[in-house]
């Protein structure tokens, strides 16, 4: 069979689309506001490594939907850009002295170039990128919005810190308590901070995810970052020095089982009450807490750690002396930084008190509490007035009752912090503001707009916790705009996050120099209909960007609650990888295969397939590159596809693509075939509007892998026949098209037309052409007709028999007797011969 010339088709194609500006797109008012859709893919962040098999599969999804939308008269917005400031660049750059510019768009040319030699259906002319100053200039604006806002402040706050790289690192940059950069381990430091209060948005931001059509999994990852919980602040004395203690409690029932307190390291009243004896080992344990990333400090996993203050406080319930500890476990950055603790029936309290030998008081009748925390619900014992009661009136009660002696109050509590804004780095938005010694901080003017990040061979981290924009004394000295005097401006930037948290509003009007978007454009296109992305953005970026836009709402600037009203995540595209017995892993290139086993080629041991993710160092990556050239993009298009549904991981298997690549062979074997306008038989013009009707309901719902198959029962059939059918044909080519558009644009051309069919119209099915055949089938016993039922034409001769037994006649009339035998004629009759 002739391979087919994808590489002739797929360049001609794509010349063609960019030539004649297929794809682009305009606020048409023609159409309806129900026939418009914005279809947006998660942009990339661009890589010196290029595109890997993840991008087009989340890519060809949206493209094939997009696809599937203008032939169907949707006008559809379909933008791609560039995510492209942020850490590797400037990394890269203190490496070989690179400017991140020219690495930056070395890296964008190579993914274009990548991303256009998959066909996909963007329109061009809306491409952007964050680290232009056209971009940023928004990003600056809508920066100073939310400060005017009075929703940006500085503080001094303990953040992540490389010693070695002498940076802050966001959380997201720290692994497993140690730098991503370098390996070092990371120290906490105080450092002065722009923070935004994304916390006063917690309960916006909570309550309307409601309102959207994501994945549960997700909405659940925001709930829970969110962290809101209900309880009670209540207030304890300490007994020398009489201050005092707040904690913040879920379970305030559990009062009496209060058997000791626990201080944070950096809480304030730590060197206040510790007694003389006990100074020198508290200080030591604060100093050594203050090295350790929060998430090693409240593992549950963790064995638990902490010193005696020598104070002692008063339980207010009961008027008992506790003993006051100062231990990691407990963090600052939540409730009020203290608790008390209960070991009975909270697990990390439990294992502190088993440790350090505290009292375990049992306050809810239902577990062991010798043995293991009890946390479940049950009646109050040892509880004073609380006893008998279950959890839920135990807590009211024990509210009132606080609230009555004012020592207490019901309280909520959100675990989202507020989100530490700045970064001591060079490649990122500058923070458009000015420090005057005699006005303090004065925002950037917006007519001044963009501030430009200054040019600099010098990117090297000063060590003083300030970015490498304070060395260029030029650009920090200025004047400030409010008095005319000598100013400095803030040298900090903003964090990756920033550009991507509004770019989809950028899309829909991205070369206005007046406004980050024009009122129309905002108002034509929002919300996005459709975002497609991976999970791995579930809370970040998905949550800053549902915060910024809720506060450019709030301030009228968009008129859109929510950015994404539809979010799927693309599943992972994972790869095959080969284990020895004892479970460590072979480089795929050290395995052989023979009879679907493997075996390591050194040693001829056996090895498990197993699934993993796809690394350098098992060499099981998967250039699209490769791929594109050995096979064509429609290929990888298409098998990326079939792989299987979209939303699950999946591993890439050669010889998936390859079958792939067989079946496009054959459709283009057909359309090379005479065509003829003669009419195709009756049962293929039943097995076309099948089709139709499959491939357009599972292209609809995103079931692509389910619409392809379909194709491929279609191609089987039309492939026995000697002629290409037009009747048939020209349907199926504008079906295929969205999954293979450059193969369908050329076969389409090769059936007369000469006009892409990007907008042709999408082919319709009737009902009645796909359904089978009925037959009315005559049973009879004995010879005798008895009854009839109908059944679907082609029924098989055991179906047919089964059917026969299942009719209640029949069951009647045999019922007891002996089967002789049993005759069936294929869509006639059923005789069953009994005695
Ligand atoms: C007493 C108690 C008894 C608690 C009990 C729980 C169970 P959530 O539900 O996640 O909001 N806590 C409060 N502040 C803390 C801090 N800064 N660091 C570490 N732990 C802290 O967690 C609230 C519970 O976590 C609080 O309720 C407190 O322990 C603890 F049977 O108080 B509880
Ligand atoms: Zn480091
Ligand atoms: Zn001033």
């Amino acid at each position: 069979m002739s391979k087919y010339p994808f590489k002739d088709i797929e360049a001609t194609w794509q010349k063609y689309w960019a030539e004649n500006k297929t794809f682009k797109v305009t606020e048409d008012p023609a159409f309806p506001k129900d026939k418009r859709a914005y279809v947006l893919d998660m942009f990339p962040y661009p890589s010196g490594a290029g595109l890997h098999v993840g991008h087009p599969e989340g890519y060809t999804a949206t493209d094939i939907y997009c696809r599937y939308l203008r032939m169907n008269g949707f006008n559809v917005l379909h933008p791609m850009g560039f995510d492209s400031f942020g850490l590797p660049a400037e990394n890269y750059a203190i490496k070989t002295g690179t400017h991140p510019k020219i690495t930056t768009q070395a890296n964008i040319d190579n993914f274009l170039k990548q991303i256009k030699a998959l066909g996909f259906s963007y329109d061009w002319d809306r491409e952007i990128s964050t680290h232009t100053s056209e971009y940023y200039h928004w990003t600056q604006w809508i920066f100073l919005k939310l400060y005017k806002a009075g929703l940006a402040y500085e503080s001094d706050m303990p953040i992540n810190w490389c010693p070695d790289c002498k940076t802050g690192l966001a959380n997201e940059e720290v692994l497993d308590g140690r730098c991503d950069r370098c390996g070092h381990q990371v120290e906490r430091k105080n450092l002065r901070q722009w923070v935004f209060k994304i916390t006063e948005y917690a309960d916006k931001l909570l309550e309307d995810l409601d309102t959207l059509d994501w994945p549960d999994s997700v909405k659940a990852m925001q709930r829970n970052w969110i962290g809101r919980s209900e309880g009670a602040n209540v207030t304890f004395m300490t007994e020398k020095t009489n201050d005092p203690i707040q904690v913040y409690t879920t379970r305030p029932d559990t009062l009496f089982g209060a058997t000791y307190m626990v201080l944070s390291p950096e809480h304030k009243l730590v060197e206040k009450i510790t007694t003389a004896e006990q100074k020198e080992a508290v200080e030591a344990y604060v100093y050594q807490a203050n090295l350790k990333s929060d998430l090693e400090r409240t593992e549950l996993a963790k064995e638990k750690t902490g010193v005696f203050t020598g104070a002692y406080a008063i339980n207010p319930l009961n008027g008992e002396k506790i003993p006051v500890w100062v231990a990691d476990y407990v963090l600052i950055s939540y409730g009020s930084g203290a608790i008390m603790a209960v070991p009975a029936h909270d697990e990390r309290d439990w294992e502190f008190a088993k440790k350090f030998d505290l009292p375990i008081i049992e306050v809810l009748k239902g577990g062991n509490v010798e043995e293991e925390a009890f946390t479940g619900d049950g009646p109050h014992v040892n509880s004073g007035f609380l006893d008998g009661m279950g959890k839920e009136e135990a807590i009211s009660k024990v509210i009132a009752w606080l609230e009555e002696k004012k020592i207490g109050s019901g309280a909520v509590n959100f675990k989202l912090r507020d989100w530490i804004f700045s970064r001591q780095r060079y490649w990122g938005e500058p923070i458009p503001l000015i420090h005057c010694e005699k006005c303090g901080i004065v925002p950037v003017p917006e007519d001044q707009l963009p501030l430009v990040l200054p040019p600099t061979d010098n990117f090297e981290p000063s060590g003083t916790g300030e970015s490498p924009l304070a060395n260029i004394s030029d650009w920090v000295n200025c004047t400030c705009p409010e008095c005319g005097g000598p100013g400095k401006r803030e040298t900090n930037t903003m964090p990756q996050w920033a550009g991507s948290c509004w770019y989809f509003l950028r899309y829909l009007d991205p070369k206005n120099n007046k406004a980050m978007v024009s009122k129309e454009a905002e108002e034509y296109w929002m919300p996005v209909d459709l975002y497609v992305g991976g999970a791995e953005h579930a809370v970040l970026h998905l949550l800053y960007s549902r915060f910024w836009h809720k506060v450019l709402f709030d301030l009228g600037i968009v008129q859109t609650k929510e950015p994404f009203q539809r979010l799927i995540n693309q599943g992972m595209i994972t790869s095959f990888a080969y284990q020895r017995s004892d479970k460590s892993l072979v480089a795929t290139d050290l395995v052989e295969e023979k009879d679907d086993k493997f075996f390591e080629i050194s040693t001829g041991e056996e090895l498990s397939r197993v699934i993993a993710k796809m690394s350098k160092s098992l060499k099981n990556v998967i250039n699209p590159d490769d791929i594109i050239r050995d096979y064509g993009a429609d290929s990888m298009r298409v098998y990326e596809m079939f792989m299987g549904p979209l939303q699950v991981s999946k591993p890439w298997q050669t010889k998936g693509l390859v079958g792939v690549n067989r079946f496009l062979n054959r459709v283009w074997d057909i359309a090379e075939r005479e065509i003829t306008d003669e009419e195709p038989s009756k049962d293929m013009i039943k097995v076309l509007h099948k089709s139709i009707k499959k491939i357009t309901e599972d292209t609809r719902d995103l079931e692509f892998n389910t619409g392809i198959a379909q194709m491929m029962i279609f191609i089987n059939e039309a492939y026995k026949l000697e002629k290409c059918y037009r009747k048939l044909w020209e349907p199926f080519v504008l079906l295929i098209a969205p999954y293979a558009p450059h193969l369908a644009e050329e076969m389409w051309k090769k059936l007369g037309h000469n006009n892409t069919l990007a907008y042709e119209s999408w082919p319709q099915w009737v009902e009645e052409l796909t359904k089978d055949d009925e037959k009315e089938i005559v049973v009879q016993i004995n010879g005798k007709l008895r009854c009839k039922m109908i059944l679907p034409a082609g029924t098989s001769l055991d179906d047919m028999k089964a059917a026969a037994h299942a009719q209640d006649r029949v069951k009647e009339l045999i019922e007891g007797k002996t089967i002789i035998k049993e005759i069936a004629v294929p869509d006639k009759l059923v005789n069953i011969v009994i005695r």
